[in-house]
């Protein structure tokens, strides 16, 4: 190893002086633009080179570190990763924000326009790709020795256009912006095969595929809080062919060999702008593979780099499999020690049973996977004769328990028997993990009396709670500057941005009228922000006094935004039928995306601009009402929506929402939430007590009765008359005057399979008790000031400390392994 004296490579510690004089150098010398012609997108990827080589220190030492001291690595293996932009989030893990602000000024450039021109690498869909980058925050800041993988998209998730109140996507091209975030690792490539046949000669099979492609890694950097440690994200890129092999060109035949390379690459072209279908689609199939092999065969070579045997690899190697899309990890690692590493069946499977770990994000039986027998033979042979020796081994255990009939058997195999033979993707995943995880204790509690119901009699020590968190380094402290002062301030140290729970001392303040006061002004800054964005972006002036309330998330029926649509328009008719009443003024907020193929969805979005054409117009209503659809729901939307709430809404029909990770960022912003027992809420209303959160609603036993009853959403129009008016004002086009039959068919949408009506009236009563409680400043600052106080809990550290202790049993670097590098 090449031995470098200290100094060679140690970056100075940076004084605002040297970050300018580097931005400059970057500028010049990296990206050849003369600083007279700089545009502020130029400024950007030039400062963004310039943050990067102050992470890439502690990035480097970091592995030398795992490497030295032979640390066991946990691998976070996801379709989404929702990373929301490095920038400004890397100067406060980096503590420089203020050194980047001040040579921004010398330089006379404004950096929040600069910082503004960062594309949002929007590699996820929703919830399950920002609960990965939030545990990848986390895992870097706790110093766990982790490394995720995903794949590189070259387009993500689509941009989403608002044109005559109707959703329009365009697609992302979010790399064509400069990519000063990443490395690329040209070594790090690895074959990825499909096809073919599987071949036995006797006992021993080998796959003869017919198509390989390339799988070529880039690394983008997560930085941790506090600046010395940065963990790697490996995203993976496909490649036509052998790289290096070029002997199909030389066949003569270039441009089919051109088109084939076009058509192997579009396996990293696109995001599935879906999360909850996407029924068979072999390229979907070939994604997950592709992510999958690429990332086992590193793992493996990084295994074999620290260590000299194979037999090791499970104790030195925990895997996560982010809901069941890279679950074909499974028999990829069982073909890998099988097939290449001569290891026999059984130590392998045991060696695989030790690995794996999965955490399941949705009970949405639409949302689980599984693929047809027929595709996977055809894409993958080896591995679906793999899955049938792990299907026949697991069914041969359970028999020998004798306790179980042949249905049982039927219903715990992997392979669905039914009209068309299926892989289910979950079992697959239950089998062969350790530990199974849902996401918050309600979640956990049905998993295992639901869908996996028959595995956890099989396994009960398998099955876990671990309650998701976000982290308190983007969501406060970069999303949300003046409560991060506030924080600072009032609990006298910056140590909440480790230790989450330090937010509780906030409890003994809450009475206090200046501390009330000083709050209000945090959180009238930010709506005065969000009130300015809304204004430049969609030409509507908003009352930064009014109560902001928002519900922004994945547009779904199961989220009920239609029942927050109905709410709104009992309102407007309230206000129309009495408009001497003292009625507080409330802007309506919403954001989110659409599948693209989601009927429904679409049609709720078309229904809120509806409603708010015709509401923001109506001068009766003299701005007590205002409605708005912000385009492009993003992460970064989302830190400038979050911090502006006064009121969030979190209202999934009871047993739906997995956990829900808004709700949480929402609280930590002094938000209150009203909301349905459903995912996390139940836990945030355990820490913030029933007076600071209003709950409405039928519980999941009540939702449960009525299904199993009979639903019958007419007898609840029967008995309300503001009901009945809003639903036949919707059907009969009081807000599509052009079309007046747009919404005929909505009302009728699966006989109201998500319970709408029977939720209505209690939700109706909730918001008139928000009301109340905001006209009452006091108990709303209260309020606001209790539930920022009890979100400790929420932290995606303590999330992550629980994966660590209960799951990975893996330990985070010392100070002094960290300290202790030979270079
Ligand atoms: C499903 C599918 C189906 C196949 C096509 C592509 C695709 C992509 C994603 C998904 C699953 C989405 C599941 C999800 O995002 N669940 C959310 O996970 C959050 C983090 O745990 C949780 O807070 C939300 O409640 C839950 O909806």
């Amino acid at each position: 190893m090449v031995k470098l004296p200290e100094y060679e490579y140690r970056v100075p510690k940076p004084d605002a002086e040297l970050v300018r004089k580097s931005i400059v150098y970057k500028l010049i010398f990296i990206l050849g633009v003369d600083p007279r012609d700089a545009r502020p997108e130029d400024w950007l990827n030039a400062a963004m080179f310039a943050a990067r080589d102050l992470v890439t220190e502690s990035f480097l030492q970091t592995r030398r570190s795992h490497i030295e001291h032979q640390k066991r690595m946990v691998y976070y293996l996801s379709m989404e990763f929702l990373l929301g932009r490095a920038f400004t989030n890397s100067l406060i893990n980096e503590g420089v924000y203020d050194v980047f602000i001040e040579a921004f000024r010398q330089l006379g450039i404004d950096f929040d326009e600069v910082s503004e021109k960062e594309e949002d690498p929007g590699l996820g869909n929703g919830g399950l790709g920002r609960l990965a980058a939030c545990f990848l925050d986390s895992l870097a800041t706790l110093r766990i020795p982790a490394m995720g993988y995903g794949i590189r998209y070259q387009y993500g998730m689509f941009k989403q256009e608002i044109v005559d109140g109707q959703q329009v996507e365009k697609p992302d091209l979010w790399l064509d912006k400069g990519m000063a975030w990443q490395f690329a690792r040209p070594n790090k490539h690895y074959p990825v095969a499909f096809g073919g046949q599987l071949r036995s000669i006797g006992p021993i099979k080998y796959w003869k595929p017919s198509e390989k492609i390339t799988a070529l890694g880039y690394d983008e950097i997560i930085p941790g809080y506090g600046g010395d440690v940065a963990n790697p994200l490996r995203l993976w890129t496909a490649h036509a062919g052998s790289l290096f092999d070029l002997a199909d060109f030389n066949k003569g035949d270039y441009f089919s060999a051109m088109r084939n390379q076009t058509s192997d690459e579009n396996i990293s072209r696109v995001l599935y702008p879906n999360d909850s279908t996407e029924s068979g689609r072999e390229l979907r199939l070939k994604q997950e593979y592709f992510l999958v092999s690429a990332s086992v065969q590193d793992i493996i070579a990084r295994h074999k780099c620290r260590f000299d045997s194979i037999e090791t690899l499970a104790d030195e190697v925990a895997i996560h499999l982010n809901d069941t899309h890279p679950v074909l990890a499974i028999p990829e690692l069982m073909r890998i020690l099988i097939d290449e590493e001569g290891i026999a069946w059984q130590d392998a499977w045991a060696m695989c049973c030790k690995i794996f770990s999965y955490t399941n994000h949705t009970l949405m039986s639409e949302a689980l996977e599984s693929w047809s027998v027929d595709l996977m033979g055809r894409l993958l042979p080896r591995h679906l004769d793999l899955i049938f020796e792990i299907n026949e081994y697991f069914l041969d255990s359970v028999r020998e328990l004798g306790e179980y009939d042949e249905e049982f058997i039927r219903r715990v195999s992997i392979i669905d028997e039914g009209y068309e033979r299926r892989v289910r993707m979950a079992w697959l995943a239950v089998v062969a993990s350790h530990k199974v995880n849902g996401v918050a204790k309600i979640h956990s509690d049905l998993m295992t009396t639901s869908i996996f119901a028959d595995f956890a009699e099989l396994f009960p020590e398998r099955f876990t709670n671990v309650t998701n968190g976000v982290t308190p380094r983007r969501w406060i402290a970069v999303a949300n500057r003046p409560l991060a002062g506030f924080l600072d301030k009032h609990l006298g140290t910056p140590q909440w941005r480790l230790h989450l729970e330090k937010l509780a001392e906030l409890n003994d303040l809450v009475d206090d009228p200046k501390v009330q006061a000083e709050f209000a002004e945090v959180k009238n800054a930010n709506k005065r922000r969000l009130a300015d964005y809304i204004e430049r972006e969609l030409g509507i002036k908003v009352n930064p006094e009014a109560l902001f309330d928002v519900q922004i998330k994945r547009i779904h029926e199961y989220k009920r935004q239609a029942m927050n649509v109905m709410h709104i328009i009992d309102r407007y008719n309230r206000i129309l039928a009495h408009p001497e009443k003292d009625w507080q003024p409330r802007v309506f907020i919403f954001a989110g995306k659409a599948a693209s193929a989601y009927y429904m969805a679409k049609k709720i979005i078309r229904l809120i601009n509806d409603v708010a054409a015709v509401i923001n117009n109506d001068k009766r209503i003299h701005d007590l009402i205002k409605v708005v659809f912000i385009p492009n729901y993003s992460v970064s939307l989302a830190q400038i929506i979050t911090p502006a709430a006064d009121l969030s809404e979190q209202i999934s029909l009871a047993g739906t929402e997995a956990s829900g990770t808004g709700n949480m960022k929402f609280a930590l912003g002094g938000a209150l939430t009203i909301g349905t027992l459903d995912g996390a809420n139940v836990e945030i209303r355990e820490k913030v007590g029933d007076d600071n959160i209003f709950i409405f609603g039928n519980t999941v036993e009540q939702v449960e009765a009525l299904r199993r009853e009979g639903y019958d959403p007419i007898s609840y129009l029967e008995a309300d008359r503001d009901l009945r008016q809003v639903v036949k004002q919707v059907t009969t086009g009081v807000f599509s005057p052009d079309e007046p039959g747009r919404y005929s068919d909505v009302a009728q949408a699966h006989g109201d399979y998500y319970q709408l009506m029977a939720d209505f009236r209690s939700y109706v009563e909730a918001q008139n008790k928000a009301d109340e409680y905001y006209r009452d400043t006091a108990k709303w600052r209260r309020a606001a000031l209790i539930n920022i106080a009890n979100m400790g809990y929420f932290s995606s550290d303590r999330s992550i400390q629980q994966y660590a202790d209960k799951i990975w049993h893996i330990k985070p670097l010392s100070e002094t392994e960290l300290a202790q590098n030979g270079n």
